[in-house]
């Protein structure tokens, strides 16, 4: 018999649907019939791991906090953030930290390429160690309703844009995640349009919220939640702060991106965070802080209004398109 390959709109139900529709992290944990921190030492799996492989640029943390970029919530507790992770590369489920220790981060490079100037291959640790890295402590909201807090460290995107200066008609900034079928094995499902893309605005990449993550928990970041590098875009949902990123990439058009190709209805290209507007599936109103009892309401641009509510401010506010 014949077996068509599935296109991104018929994939079913059940693998488009983020799991936290049915089971929540608490389930999972119990389900797994012991804690977070039980796997974590069973599996020797936790803050040594990174060190495994040499990072020449680990002495660079801790980095120093910067105090203008803190939260009123406490930081989610570092067992939690490392082994519930959204990483599609190595599975569409949560506990996908046991299987990224296989993706190699050293050597690694971050193309910057397009309509820029100044063009460049940069090594990860040269990178780095140029930008330089702070700590800040940030939100993150899932489209799936959750969200944590997480001390990264890193540069603002800002710094590197400035470096690759773009030429006056880029109007978009492409970002794209390794692929290697091989390592990770979310790759060898063909239905799902890979590799991972994720893109913004030349206006929003140069913003000062946009931060390029290198480090968490005072170490190099782990591999689970995107080493060497990935993004934190706190006013928008989760996705968007695409991990383990290879190449950044400056054009005037506007890319797909992996989710808006998989279902643009339901995660499109802007994905600001927005209580009133739902997601065709489920309500966006209050959001469930990993690590406590209990939800709370969420916020507009995810509490990030005043930093970046005038980027959209020309946009019609009523377009469900700048809320999806
Ligand atoms: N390359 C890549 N980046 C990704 C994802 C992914 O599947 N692949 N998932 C996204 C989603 S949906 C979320 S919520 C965050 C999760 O980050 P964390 O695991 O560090 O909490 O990563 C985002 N970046
Ligand atoms: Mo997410």
């Amino acid at each position: 018999m014949l077996i068509r390959k599935r296109r991104g709109w018929e994939i079913p139900e059940s693998q488009v649907t983020p799991e936290h529709v049915f089971l929540n992290r608490r389930q999972i944990l119990k389900a797994a019939g012991f804690g977070a921190a039980g796997i974590l030492a069973s599996r020797g799996i936790g803050p040594a791991r990174a060190d495994e492989e040499t990072i020449p640029t680990a002495d660079l943390y801790p980095a120093a906090r910067n105090d203008a970029y803190t939260v009123e919530r406490a930081i989610t507790d570092k067992d939690i953030n490392f082994t519930y992770n959204n990483f599609y590369e190595f599975g569409s489920h949560k506990r996908i930290y046991r299987d990224a220790q296989d993706l190699e981060i050293r050597p690694w490079t971050v193309e910057i390429a397009g309509m820029v100037d100044n063009p460049k291959t940069w090594d990860i640790d040269d990178l780095v160690r140029t930008m330089g890295v702070e700590e800040r402590v940030y939100r993150h909201r899932c489209v799936e309703a959750w969200s944590m807090v997480a001390p990264w460290a890193g540069f603002p995107l800002a710094k590197l844009v400035a470096a690759a200066g773009p030429k006056p008609d880029a109007k978009y900034v492409v970002f794209k995640t390794f692929m290697d079928p091989d390592t990770a094995r979310g790759q060898r499902q063909s239905w799902y349009p890979w590799p991972y893309i994720e893109a913004m605005t030349v206006a929003e990449a140069m913003n000062e919220m946009p931060f390029l993550v290198t480090g968490v928990y005072g170490q190099p970041l782990v591999k689970q939640m995107g080493a060497p590098i990935r993004l934190a875009l706190p006013w928008k949902y989760g996705f968007k702060s695409i991990k383990s990123i290879v190449s950044i990439e400056f054009t005037d058009t506007r890319p797909k991106t992996f989710w808006e190709e998989i279902q643009p209805a339901e995660y499109g290209f802007w994905a600001n965070v927005n209580p009133e507007v739902d997601h065709p599936r489920w309500s966006q109103a209050t959001e469930e802080v990993l690590g406590t009892d209990g939800r709370v309401p969420t916020q507009l641009f995810n509490g990030y209004g005043e930093q970046v509510a005038h980027l959209y401010k020309d946009m019609d506010q009523s377009a469900r398109s700048l809320w999806m």
